[in-house]
């Protein structure tokens, strides 16, 4: 066994996939440091939690000295980072969450890499860093940065502290950038379990503006995947394009759903566009594809009957995530519905 891995945010939606897949089929050791803010959920661990070779810290990885601490404790050679805020309608609602995690925190572990000398960093990122696309065209690692809400704003700017590091102190830092993640244990807020669970409840569906915005879906297992190829054979320095080839308006995301779950479309429920709402995400992924040998597996028709039947055979994981706090957020972003 060599690597043992600093995972930050792994009891989130990708974060918690990405240890219960890699404990699962790797011999390395995995320090989980995660701050339990309303979406880290130590549910989605149980499965491993027991395991020899992991270990769960609850703090976040602003705390400077905690990260340090861990990193000698545990003889962390590496790091790979999801923790963020990671909602762009909250970051509408108050930034101030975003800056201080996806920035300050990002900044603290590309200091923790220097001062410790680990082998890398992976920093996980999103095609929201580059903004809006047109009708044609899709984002590559050389599309210029224009976040446009201040959730992307906030990981463009961590993405930026990245690049920077690897410049000046020439940092062992790889930053991977991935289209919309659907699948098990995502919190409710995200569009796809939202209206899974909204369906399944008869509750209206509320789709913004004109439900025509495009977004490129890919599995979190195939992201995950992802993520492993490119920690391990990624070239330092680099910026990875990571997506599912699967463009859908958000209204064909919600049709399906509601046609698999034998729904009436009457539930759907058109509402005020979110303020600087992207219209079409869409990735190119010809550099992980040729240079790692990455693509995408899992197509959405299966991977959304499954996600779909997910939520519905565990209910009480939704009813434990969907807590008073949860559930004032959604009468502030949807009011009664
Ligand atoms: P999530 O919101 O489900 O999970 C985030 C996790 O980070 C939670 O467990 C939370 O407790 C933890 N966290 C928050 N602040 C922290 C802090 N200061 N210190 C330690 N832990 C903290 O998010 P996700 O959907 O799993 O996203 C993971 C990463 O992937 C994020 O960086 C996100 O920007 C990126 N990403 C997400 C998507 C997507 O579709 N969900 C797509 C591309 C990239
Ligand atoms: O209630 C809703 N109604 C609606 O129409 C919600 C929550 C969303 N939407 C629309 C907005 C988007 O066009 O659905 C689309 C997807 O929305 P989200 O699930 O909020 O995702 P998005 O804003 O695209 O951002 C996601 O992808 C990139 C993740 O939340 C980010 O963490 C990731 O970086």
């Amino acid at each position: 066994m060599s690597d043992t891995i600093l995972v930050t945010g792994g009891a989130g939606f990708i974060g918690s996939c990405f240890i219960r897949h890699i404990l699962s089929t790797e011999d390395v050791r995995i320090v989980n440091l995660d701050a339990l803010t309303y979406a880290g959920n130590p549910e989605n661990l149980t499965q491993i939690e027991k395991k020899t070779n992991y270990t769960f810290v609850h703090g976040s990885i602003q705390n400077a000295e905690l990260v340090k601490s861990i990193c000698e404790k545990h003889n962390v050679t590496s790091i790979i980072n999801f923790a963020a805020e990671s909602h762009v309608d909250r970051s509408i609602i108050n930034a101030h969450p975003f800056i201080d995690t996806n920035v300050l925190g990002t900044l603290v572990l590309l200091e923790t890499l220097n001062e410790l000398k680990l082998t890398k960093l992976v920093h996980v990122s999103t095609d929201e860093v580059y903004g809006s696309l047109g009708k044609e065209g899709k984002f590559t690692e050389f599309t210029p940065l224009s976040p446009n809400s201040p959730y992307s704003a906030s990981k463009a700017s961590s993405d930026l502290l990245v690049n920077a590091f690897v410049s000046t102190f020439n940092s062992p830092a790889i930053i991977t950038r991935c289209s919309n993640n659907y699948g098990p244990f995502q919190f409710p807020e995200k569009l796809i379990p939202l209206m899974i669970l909204n369906a399944i409840e008869d509750k209206p569906l509320p789709v913004y503006g004109d439900g025509l915005n495009v977004r490129d879906w890919i599995h979190v297992q195939d992201h995950c995947e992802a993520i492993w190829t490119v920690y391990n054979n990624g070239e330092l320095g680099q910026v990875y394009n990571i997506g599912g080839n699967c463009e859908l308006t958000n209204i064909e995301v919600v049709k399906t759903i509601l046609k698999q779950l034998n729904k009436p479309e009457t539930l759907i429920k058109f509402i005020n566009d979110r303020p600087g709402h992207d219209r079409r995400y869409a990735m190119d992924i010809e550099k992980i594809s040729y240079e790692l040998g990455w693509k995408p597996r899992l197509n959405f028709e299966q991977g959304i009957r499954e996600t779909i039947q997910w939520y519905i055979d565990n209910p009480q994981w939704c009813n434990n995530v969907r807590t008073g706090a949860y559930r004032e957020y959604y009468k502030m972003q949807y009011g009664d519905n």
